[in-house]
């Protein structure tokens, strides 16, 4: 009978989950008793943990293999019976979900940072997902960080570590733990929604080349084994495909700016056709064709308008959900198709109702996450295979897809400027001088554009109707253009403002202007109204995407 230590304890004021889980500098994660008491606060709050099935995976961001082993002795002195961890610690959080559902665990335990950088002195995250494969709603965070607060000791077990790299159980105490194949579960997912073959085909076809850039982060494993073993794609054809602690020095957000390389291939002459990229934990995901960019908020319209060519989903969509700031190109789609469009707070959370009672069928946000009701997280890789399959049934270039679904519905120009580590006081400041402007805005217009709706973006949830306030300034135009400000909830250094910008346009004439150019008035609007260089200080954004 192996021990089972108390240790005493302190709370930590700063445990509160923000958009995604607990993400901090990896120093903090250090701290003697930091990890540990968020993990007793969850167990804690979970109704029982006795005999009940855990999934644990992560990104392999350095930290990942201390935390993996200690959550193990926490989750066998709370009285789990059987711990599913990927092999060597990996887990994707669609691959997490994915297991979860399978395995019929009772919940997850996802190691993530996401996009931030790795490494000693990166960031570190953790999250939980319930027993539908969802991330946990406000009401489990909520309650963690209230038990965060008041933690005064927790328990573990006093054993040496779990060897993690062969597939097999172990016991620990009187726990169970089962080093499970990460891929596997999910490979095979995607093989029931995808026509493997077809896109096997179109990679072999010797017509078509394509990177799938897995930035050093959790993919790798997954896209070399689906993209370059199930579908035969040419060797080589993942870059950066080994999961690195530091991600290789690199910053894993798949997006314009830090995908440079990729970015490069298919922008030059006789580039690839198909180009994409997924971020540290696996769910997000870029999409490029040959000297063109697939803008998030165009890619779950243009999934959403071709769905019926995919096996997964031919059967017909039940709706779409979109978060707030999302563009509403795909509201344009779900009008045309007659099935309804719902509009969330920022954070894949808010989805997992929606899917579970059946009302939508795919999601989406501008921030690079696209998923549907097969899990209930984002996810990178789906969406790059859902691409793969709608260019190999329609024989057509990424950039005639894209240019014919905005001939057909009209663009929706798109851009999210971030000012990133700004000044704390400062960012609440521009915040609240918004908020305080909002009645006095309602009726107002900037260059003949007459403002239709502002307001603090709040939802109820249309499923168990709890309410979430204060998710965004939200500012429409009679035109249908917005403006949206709302302060990051993943960042771990001072605030980052997001100021997001849409505006619509039918005139075939006007499709394929410079989207900044296009956007340049209401950027202007934007920056004046929430008065960012005086109240910042900034001259200009840090990240645009
Ligand atoms: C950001 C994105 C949001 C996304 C979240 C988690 O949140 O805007 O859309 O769901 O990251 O994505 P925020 O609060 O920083 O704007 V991931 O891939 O970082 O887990
Ligand atoms: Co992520």
């Amino acid at each position: 009978m192996t021990a089972i230590r108390t240790v005493s304890t302190t709370p930590f004021p700063d445990q509160q989950p923000g958009t995604s889980g607990l993400r901090k500098k990896v120093s903090v994660f250090q701290q003697p008793h930091y990890l540990e008491n968020f993990v007793q606060a969850l167990f804690d709050t979970l109704e029982d943990c006795q005999g009940q099935t855990l999934v644990l995976g992560g990104d392999g961001r350095y930290y990942n293999d201390v935390a993996i082993q200690t959550i193990l002795k926490m989750a066998a002195a709370a009285g789990f019976g059987r711990v599913l961890v990927g092999q060597n610690g990996l887990l994707s959080t669609p691959a997490a979900s994915a297991v979860i559902r399978r395995h019929k665990a009772s919940g997850g335990i996802i190691l993530s940072a996401s996009h931030n950088p790795g490494g000693p002195n990166g960031d570190f995250g953790i999250k939980y997902n319930i027993n539908n494969g969802s991330p946990a709603p406000e009401k489990v965070t909520d309650a963690v960080f209230e038990r965060s607060k008041s933690i005064d000791k927790y328990h573990i077990l006093a054993r040496e570590a779990v060897a993690l790299d062969r597939l097999g159980e172990t016991r620990f105490g009187a726990m169970t733990v089962e080093v499970v194949d990460a891929v596997e579960d999910y490979a095979q997912l995607m093989g029931e929604l995808f026509d493997f073959n077809r896109i096997r085909a179109l990679l072999t076809s010797g017509q078509f080349t394509m990177h799938f850039d897995a930035m050093h982060a959790v993919t790798g494993p997954y896209a070399c084994t689906i993209f370059e073993e199930q579908l035969e794609a040419a060797a080589g054809t993942v870059m950066n495909g080994q999961p690195l602690p530091d991600f290789g020095g690199g910053h894993p957000d798949p997006n314009l700016a830090h995908a440079k390389d990729l970015v490069a291939l298919l922008n030059q002459d006789n580039g690839a056709d198909f180009g994409a990229a997924a971020d540290g934990d696996g769910d997000r995901n870029m999409i490029l064709g040959r000297g063109i960019f697939v803008s998030p908020s165009d890619s779950i319209a243009i999934l959403t308008a071709n769905a019926h060519l995919v096996p997964g989903y031919r059967a017909g969509l039940t709706g779409v959900a979109r978060s707030m700031p999302t563009s509403q190109a795909v509201d344009r789609v779900a009008a045309q198709l007659g099935i309804p469009c719902y509009e969330t707070p920022t954070g894949w959370k808010f989805f997992g109702n929606l899917l579970d009672a059946n009302i939508v069928t795919l999601c989406g946000e501008e921030s690079f996450g696209t998923g549907s009701n097969h899990v209930r997280e984002k996810d990178g890789l789906w969406a790059v295979l859902f691409w793969l399959n709608i260019l190999a049934v329609r024989g057509q270039s990424v950039a005639e897809i894209v240019h014919e679904h905005w001939a057909k519905y009209g663009r929706n120009y798109y851009s999210r400027h971030d000012y990133e580590a700004l000044d704390i006081d400062a960012a609440n400041g521009i915040i609240e001088h918004l908020r305080a402007s909002l009645t006095q805005l309602s009726n107002r217009s900037f260059g003949g554009r007459q403002i239709s709706i502002a307001d603090d973006f709040a939802y109820t949830d249309p499923v168990d109707h709890s309410v979430s306030q204060h998710q965004g300034i939200r500012i429409g135009f009679s035109d249908s253009a917005r403006i949206i400000f709302r302060l990051s909830g993943t960042g771990t250094e001072g605030a980052t403002l997001r100021i997001y910008l849409e505006q619509y346009e039918s005139d075939l004439a006007k499709l394929h202007l410079d989207t900044q150019d296009a956007l340049a008035d209401l950027i202007a609007i934007a920056t004046q109204l929430a008065e960012v260089k005086q109240r910042s200080g900034r001259e200009a954004p840090t990240i645009i995407t």
